[in-house]
């Protein structure tokens, strides 16, 4: 399966090269007309590219909706959880919006969108998105018709009720199996739908890259470029700086001596781009190498590959200042909050497989009014970007999960100090 995923992530990334390449033979060499901008642009490559953007688009609501679900009842049974737990994912929530905080902010710095016209090319007009204050926003989280939220894709109070419904299954426990049965198999069905969508990914991203490409011509370089470049900035701030910080400050432990020891995990995940595939080799090196309890890391390392995706929430921040520049569209501080909280808690929810921040991005995308039309542009490009953040993503788990041990005395700091052969 996993051999297949990487055989059609690589096919996405052909299907960039050959879009862009096709977007820009009919930029540059083939005259304008009915032909080249009715049939082929505005036709074939429209159709099939939204085709594909709507088919990513019908998954957010079943998809999140379950996930999150499911992802809160592993959580929600508090007694069980105790306190290591509680206090665990507060720092996975926590790290999780500073993460997305630390990409606004530097997206906003890098302005990736700024020179693109994507409504000028995408056909669809600029949406300004209503004006909401900060109270309003905050008074939106709570639905008053939990139906209405899911029929509308209302993503934050989808949410909400989706948490609460998650921890009062938890709490029911045997009294509910039914219901926490159908939750946690139409989750593993709406995966499988989404994994069959993704089939459909080079196909789309074809489209949606030529047609940008048809429109932009080589304008379209520079604003991807300095996209990946942002992402990889606040990717690095995150993974070598706010972690490190963290951990100096709660253990007192070596920061550089926890990279060198975790640095061929880090490697592994960036080689799969699967959180899930390396919770082995975590719990494995945290506990050979720098001696860290499994009776710890065994709960907590499984739970973050679940709920703490900080790299993922990193390319979101980054994606949504992108987009927003790209159509033009001014965000205002109660959008930035809304989109620090639906990417924050859509996390709990977002299984650590290949690729799957994007579909989730839709939904982070659809809480703040953007066009999900940008995320075929970036959809091409992300197969690197998914490794690198896949690697921060399990660096955030491991680094939260050695200070809840070691404030729980669960460290053997005589491992975690001796110096690692394997490590230099
Ligand atoms: N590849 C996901 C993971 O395994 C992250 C993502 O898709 O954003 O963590």
């Amino acid at each position: 399966m996993k051999k297949k995923k990487k055989n059609l992530t690589t096919v996405i990334f052909i299907a960039l090269l050959c879009g862009a390449f096709t977007g820009l033979v009919l930029n540059l060499w083939v005259p304008e007309g009915y032909f080249r901008d009715t049939v082929i642009v505005n036709g074939i490559f429209y159709v099939i590219g939204q085709g594909f953007i709507r088919l990513m688009q019908m998954l957010v609501v079943p998809l999140v909706f379950c996930s999150l679900v499911c992802g809160s009842m592993a959580i929600g049974d508090t007694k069980r959880l105790g306190r290591v737990g509680v206090k665990t994912i507060g720092f996975y929530l926590l790290t999780t919006a500073v993460a997305i905080s630390v990409a606004i902010f530097l997206a906003g710095l890098i302005n990736p969108g700024l020179g693109l016209d994507l409504g000028k090319i995408q056909g669809t007009e600029t949406v300004i998105a209503e004006k909401t204050s900060i109270v309003d926003t905050i008074l939106n989280i709570i639905p008053t018709n939990p139906l209405g939220a899911l029929a509308e894709g209302e993503m934050l109070p989808i949410i909400l009720f989706a948490l609460i419904l998650g921890v009062i299954l938890a709490h029911r426990g045997e009294k509910a199996d039914t219901v926490s049965s159908f939750f946690s198999q139409f989750n593993d069905i709406m995966m499988d739908m989404t994994m069959g969508v993704m089939k459909l990914a080079p196909v789309g991203v074809f489209c949606l890259i030529a047609r940008t490409f048809a429109g932009l011509g080589l304008d379209a370089f520079v604003p991807l470029l300095k996209y990946m470049f942002a992402v990889f900035l606040a990717l690095a701030v995150q993974g070598l700086v706010v972690y490190q910080v963290l951990l100096k400050l709660f253990t007192g432990l070596s920061p550089v001596k926890f990279l060198k020891k975790f640095a061929p995990v880090m490697a592994f995940a960036f080689s799969t781009a699967t959180s899930n595939a390396t919770i082995p080799l975590s719990i494995d090196t945290l506990h050979k190498k720098m001696g860290v309890s499994k009776k710890i890391s065994s709960f907590t390392i499984p739970l973050g590959a679940t709920i703490n995706m900080d790299g993922t929430a990193i390319m979101q921040g980054v994606a949504v200042v992108f987009a927003a520049q790209a159509f033009h569209i001014h965000l205002s501080a109660a959008d930035f909050l809304t989109v620090i909280a639906t990417a924050t808690l859509a996390s709990i929810g977002t299984a650590g497989v290949p690729s799957v921040g994007l579909i989730t991005l839709s939904m982070v995308f659809n809480s703040v009014g953007l066009p999900v039309e940008a995320i075929g542009l970036i959809m091409g490009i992300d197969r690197i970007l998914d490794m690198t953040r896949t690697a921060v993503n399990i660096t955030g788990d491991a680094v939260c999960t050695t200070i809840v041990a070691k404030q729980d005395n669960a460290v053997n700091v005589e491992i975690f100090n001796r110096k690692d052969p394997l490590a230099g």
